[in-house]
């Protein structure tokens, strides 16, 4: 065998060759040690903030507007109360949020000691796209004292316009997740029935009471959305 054919058989040749050979070996030793500790205690931080995940605080800027309307309903009858949010509205938010609506009415009939009548209201669900099953709203409601009546859907799922925390994902993610235009979108409809309630002195001939007169508030909250890294 020739010296130079086996590179390894000559470091081993000598005594000085294998002592060579072991400092090598002990500095590989070492500088894997090195490197190991570096990326388990110095930049094990780093690496795990990397993939831990952040948080991000959400949260509303309400706008809303008032649309009125109004309707005098005969005794015993029921009307139909249509609404349609405006489309500028979605255009310039993030989402509809909440629709307010109060109902109020007095007495006008002018008879002296007339008592308030009994006016009624319901929200149809209809398949406009709302949270009409969420369980903090308010869809129908009574009034026989001349007491405005007030009423409430959750148009946005989820949205009750708090700031909210969530963990993970990214900015765009949850600021997509609240920009959605669908929802609120089509034709709301409040049906309101008048019951009379008759003066005392309705048996004289020129005393009644046949009807009422009612004003509806549509109020549609929006929202625009923000969302921000919690640090
Ligand atoms: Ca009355
Ligand atoms: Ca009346």
């Amino acid at each position: 065998m020739q010296p130079n054919d086996n590179v390894l058989a000559d470091l081993f040749s000598n005594d000085g060759s294998r002592r060579n050979v072991s400092i090598y070996l002990a500095f590989l030793v070492v500088a894997f040690l090195y490197h190991a500790s570096v990326f388990w205690f110095i930049m094990g931080d780093d690496i795990q903030s990397k993939y831990a995940q952040s948080e991000y605080v959400i949260e509303f800027e309400e706008s809303s507007e008032i649309f009125t309307d109004s309707r005098t309903i005969d005794d015993g009858e029921k009307a139909t109360i249509d609404f349609t949010a405006p489309s500028n509205l979605f255009d310039s938010n993030s989402g509809f949020g909440l629709l307010l609506i109060t109902i109020t009415y007095t007495e006008t009939s002018g008879e002296f000691g007339d008592p308030c009548d009994t006016i009624s209201a319901d929200l149809s669900v209809t398949d406009v796209s709302a949270d009409w099953k969420n369980e903090n709203n308010e869809l129908s409601g009574v009034s026989s004292d001349c007491e405005a009546i007030s009423l409430l859907l959750h148009v946005y799922p989820d949205y009750d316009g708090e700031s909210m925390d969530v963990v993970g994902m990214d900015e765009l993610y949850w600021s997509d997740t609240w920009s959605n235009s669908s929802y609120g979108q089509g034709m709301f409809q409040l049906d309101v029935e008048v019951i009379v309630n008759e003066p005392i002195t309705s048996g004289i001939p020129t005393v009644s009471d046949t009807n009422e007169k009612v004003d509806v508030t549509w109020e549609p909250v929006f929202f625009e959305v923000s969302v921000r890294e919690n640090s």
